[in-house]
């Protein structure tokens, strides 16, 4: 009736655990670069003992700027520099060690690669993150109650010097042998209380209170479980972490899935390197990942609702090898290329259904550039079919689908299907959708998609859909 508005619907309540708005920030960024540089790159190892002598360090055309701008240029949206690996060499100038780029020959020991990329970052709108070592195969103390407190003083220098920090990165690897102050033997800690992360994460949020924690365990995201690259075909961002520690054996599993009754949000993040090693070695220099298989890691990291974390080393000049940069340049050149014309967006959409037959809800919610708008059906219902129609035929190679997650994960079975001339035909399926997924088909000529949502924990709210 014209004149006549209908009353408001209400929204779907939150669903399970939902994302906080720094873990909302962090699912936008989509990619981010890991970077593992020290004195590793000098001296040809993956975990250096922690006795190596700080001279070793020498990146005579060390130039983060160099980095930066290819990794913008690719689309990165943040960076997560090794302040300090295993073997304790810090890459900035500590006030609490020696072992450190003070006393490196290094721009005569006046450099401070931390401060350097942080500032780089900065200049070209990436977010800075730290990843600091737990382990520290140089320091005497390693082991006792001296060592962490050293370790939480590290941090504060960290933070309060060098931020903003949006995420911290803490691995999982942990004791063993070491220099250990040229003790050389072997140290055990226990995992799960050693470190008294509750305490040092406490410590570091008064300083920084929206960074992400990184850690087997989260708690702001979790590990994937692998260094492949491959998010769960099935990928809950839920999971309980209660019995989870960094570290804790035997967890991959889980960690790649997650949870559907998991009691905290704690999405997945997938870090896999551009090169075998962590850190650069010139025999690897013509095993750099090829556009091609960075695309199809994008697809099973990104594609399954995860974050990708990939790693860049740079080389012993100081700069990324050439072979790196060309791979990034045709990795990018390849996302540009396959999505680059959504066809959804001159489509007709429509719903078998839309929460209270409201407007706010409709179908075509998913086909704006709009994140806060979302079509959803009533309470009840948990399968839903949504259909979209081109203008004319088009040739389809994807299906991206997003779930409105401010809401919380929802989806665990949809499927797919192509209009050939009068038939509907199968054409993909999938379990868990969350923050993106991407559907990669054989492409095929057709004039209308179905997409099939067959369960789902609660209502469906889809957020977008985008056809390439
Ligand atoms: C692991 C480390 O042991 C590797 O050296 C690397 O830093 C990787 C990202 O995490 O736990």
């Amino acid at each position: 009736m014209l004149g006549c508005t209908k009353p408001a619907v209400a929204p779907p309540t939150p669903f399970g655990p939902v994302p906080s708005a720094a873990q909302l920030k962090w699912h936008r960024m989509e990619m981010n670069a890991f970077i593992h540089f020290t004195i590793n790159t000098f001296t040809d190892l993956e975990w250096g003992m922690g006795g190596e002598s700080p001279k070793l360090f020498t990146p005579a055309e060390f130039d983060p700027d160099q980095w930066v701008a290819v990794l913008n240029e690719a689309g990165f949206k943040g960076v997560i520099l090794t302040c300090k690996h295993h073997d304790g060499f810090c890459l900035w100038p500590s006030k609490y060690t020696e072992h450190s780029v003070k006393n490196s020959a290094f721009q005569n020991g006046q450099g401070d690669v931390v401060k350097d990329v942080a500032a780089a970052c900065q200049r070209r709108g990436l977010k800075f993150g730290i990843y600091v070592s737990p382990w520290d195969r140089n320091h005497p103390g390693y082991g006792t109650e001296e060592y962490v407190t050293y370790y939480r003083n590290q941090l504060q220098e960290l933070f309060n010097n060098y931020g903003p920090v949006f995420e911290m990165w803490f691995d999982g690897a942990n004791g063993g042998t070491g220099y250990y102050g040229g003790k050389n033997e072997r140290r055990t800690i226990n995992g799960a209380t050693y470190y008294d992360w509750p305490r040092t994460l406490n410590m570091v949020r008064t300083l920084e209170p929206d960074v992400i924690f990184f850690s087997d365990a989260g708690p702001g995201v979790r590990w994937v479980g692998n260094e492949r690259g491959v998010a769960g075909e099935t990928n809950w961002n839920t999971i309980s972490i209660d019995t989870l520690y960094a570290g804790k054996p035997a967890i991959e599993k889980l960690l790649n899935t997650g949870h559907p009754q998991g009691t905290s949000w704690v999405p997945a993040e997938t870090d896999v390197s551009i090169r075998p090693g962590w850190f650069y070695h010139r025999k690897e220099d013509s095993l750099v990942k090829s556009p091609e298989m960075l695309f199809d890691i994008y697809l099973t990291s990104v594609g399954r609702g995860s974050t990708l974390l990939l790693n860049i080393p740079p080389d012993r000049r100081g700069l990324f090898h050439e072979n790196d940069v060309a791979a990034l340049k045709g990795f990018k050149a390849m996302i540009d290329n396959e999505f680059k014309t959504n066809l959804a967006k001159d489509a007709v959409v429509e719903a078998d259904s839309w929460r209270g037959a409201h407007k706010d809800y409709e179908a075509e919610n998913v086909l704006d550039n709009d994140s806060s708008s979302y079509w959803t059906t009533d309470d009840n219902v948990t399968s839903a079919t949504l259909t979209i129609t081109f203008k004319e035929s088009q040739t389809v190679k994807y299906i991206v689908i997003q779930e409105y997650i401010t809401l919380g994960q929802r989806i665990s079975k949809v499927d797919v299907e192509y209009l050939d001339t009068d038939m509907w035909k199968p054409l993909s399926a999938a379990t868990t959708i969350g923050y993106k997924r991407i559907l990669k088909v054989d492409p095929v000529n057709t004039s209308s998609i179905r997409i099939n949502i067959r369960e789902s924990l609660a209502c469906p709210v889809i957020e977008s859909v985008r056809i390439y």
